[in-house]
């Protein structure tokens, strides 16, 4: 339902609205979230929200800007505090054309001179003849484009000291010139001057309150009177004021190290932003040449090697520490550099403890029967259009990431070709023989050349091994599509289920090859380091240590 069809069948409901005073988006978000019917876009608040006085300094852009700022952030009515609507007649035509489109349900004018100044500033507080405000509620009511819009009128009388029976003229003539309701304001510190009121208005049309001085009346009595609405007009902002105010001074005195439970978290400020759905909409919206990317990181395995017990007695391989950050924390951060934010970790073995902001987590509980294949496949659930995979044992530099995402084959590994000067490491390599040899020299360029892997695996001897791979990988939509369809017919086709769910990343990789189809290699002999053993490590914390850098 339209926000202006929802006041207005609110009232015909002949429900009790209750509004609330607010100065921009974000307040008018609160009032929403804490259950009221609408948000009075209070012209006090406003004017506090610019540190100037509430006596028409803001010009009427000033109060659209506010207003059609809520209304944009919220679903429930916005009635505009619109003051005396900013000029005469003719000025509050175009006040409610201006309002309307911006999607505000009800502007309310009062009936002072311009400029005017807040009802509870003593001194100058001059009425307009009745006349001259009759004829603003008739250009209002006439410039409206939708029947739900409504406009309410102010009356002043008791504010400025005329007393009762003005109160009743004018809140009479209003309403007869067309006025979907009376605002009837009170600076009495007791109920008394506005029940007198509401006896004596018996009921004639829409009345709307403001008990700001007179807060002992009950909701239950205002019902009883008569009251349609009642404006909690500036609570809010009085809130906030004391509460940064307290806060401020606590942080002057004591710094910030205690104040976090006496303010929002970051996630509740992150929250009513919309954040989330800012996420939401790049995921589906945020797109670049090479389409959209996700990355797949497998980090449920259980593995590693005995020299890192004792840097891992607590936590899986990909939180391992260095330098301060997570090993996935940096691979996570590389890759959002490399502008890719669809990061899929797969957590399995002391799952929990992968603590990352950022990413998706997905469980695979059966880490220890199942092998690398399925993990990654548990990750590969609706592909983008570049999916890379990265083990969570390696580093590796973003410009690697941005060349191998340039590439266009459907399915890539990326190899190092330098493992024979490294391959003392005495850890079993994943080795690939490829068509072509290596660019067997030390500077090379990339001539973009492609190559195809014919052979890869552990087993592969050495003495026909050309790289080394890296367990960086690249597949398109479409390849990757391939890999899953083929991993679910050899399910199905092979009397040996059970073998294929343990299987390695690389030995699909190798049955893929022996049934025609074509991986290619991304060869490079730098841009990321393993970290397989207490060596590696300790490499590793050197070059990224701060001195190192
Ligand atoms: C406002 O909130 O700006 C009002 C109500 O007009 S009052 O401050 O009570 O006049
Ligand atoms: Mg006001």
């Amino acid at each position: 339902m339209q926000r202006s069809r929802s006041l207005r069948q609110a009232l015909r409901d002949k429900e009790f609205v209750r509004i609330v005073g607010a100065h921009n988006a974000l307040t008018a978000k609160l009032v929403e979230r804490n259950g009221f019917g609408g948000v009075w876009a209070s012209g006090l608040e406003i004017a506090t929200s610019h540190a100037v006085p509430d006596a028409n300094i803001l010009t009427m852009r000033d109060h659209l800007d506010a207003s059609g700022e809520m209304a944009n952030s919220i679903s429930i009515p916005v009635v505009a505090d619109c003051d005396t609507g900013f000029g005469n007649s003719n000025n509050v035509i175009h006040m409610v054309r201006k309002f309307e489109a911006a999607g505000i349900s009800a502007v309310c004018i009062e009936d002072k001179r311009f400029p005017k100044v807040n009802s509870f500033i003593a001194g100058r507080q001059e009425l307009a003849p009745i006349a001259e405000f009759v004829g603003k509620i008739m250009a209002a009511k006439n410039a409206q484009q939708t029947d739900d819009f409504m406009v309410f009128a102010r009356v002043e009388a008791l504010i400025a000291g005329w007393g009762m029976d003005e109160a009743l003229k004018r809140a009479n003539a209003y309403l007869e010139a067309g006025a979907d309701g009376i605002f009837i304001h009170s600076k009495s510190k007791t109920p008394d001057e506005i029940v007198g009121f509401c006896e004596k208005w018996q009921k004639r049309g829409v009345l709307l309150i403001c008990p700001t001085t007179y807060p002992a009346l009950a909701e239950d009595d205002m019902q009883m009177l008569g009251v349609n609405i009642v404006i909690y007009a500036n609570h809010g902002i009085r809130a906030a004021i004391k509460a940064v105010n307290q806060v401020l001074a606590e942080v002057g005195k004591n710094g910030i190290r205690s104040i976090d439970s006496k303010i929002a978290s970051m996630s509740e400020v992150f929250e009513l932003q919309g954040m989330h759905l800012m996420k939401k909409h790049e995921e589906k919206y945020l797109r670049s040449e090479i389409g959209s990317v996700k990355a797949i990181i497998p980090a449920a395995g259980s593995k590693f090697d005995d020299s890192l017990r004792e840097l891992l007695e607590d936590r899986p391989l990909a939180m391992l520490d260095i330098v301060g950050k997570s090993l996935i924390q940096r691979n996570v951060e590389t890759l959002n550099s490399a502008g890719i934010r669809d990061v899929n970790v797969i957590v399995g073995y002391k799952g929990n403890e992968v603590k990352i902001e950022g990413v998706k987590i997905v469980e695979n509980p059966d880490y220890n029967t199942k092998g690398l294949m399925c993990s990654i496949l548990r990750g590969a659930k609706e592909p983008a259009d570049r999916n890379i995979i990265v083990y969570s044992d390696i580093v590796f530099d973003q410009e690697l990431v941005r060349k191998l995402l340039r590439k266009e084959d459907d399915m890539i590994l990326v190899v190092d070709r330098t493992y024979k000067k490294t391959h003392f490491r005495n850890k079993e390599l994943e080795l690939v023989l490829t068509a072509r040899s290596p660019l067997d020299s030390v500077r090379t360029i990339d001539v973009n050349q492609s190559n195809k892997v014919l052979r890869i695996g552990k087993e592969l001897p050495e003495s026909d091994a050309h790289y080394e791979f890296t367990g960086i990988a690249c597949f398109s939509k479409k390849g990757l599509g391939i890999l899953w369809k083929e991993f679910e017919n050899a399910k199905r086709g092979s009397s040996t289920a059970k073998d294929l769910e343990s299987v390695s990343f690389v030995e699909f990789i190798q049955y893929m090859i022996d049934r025609g189809y074509c991986v290619s290699a991304h060869e490079v002999a730098e841009g990321w380091m393993e970290v397989h053993n207490s060596e590696d490590y300790k490499k590793l914390c050197s070059i990224l240590s701060p001195e190192h850098i």
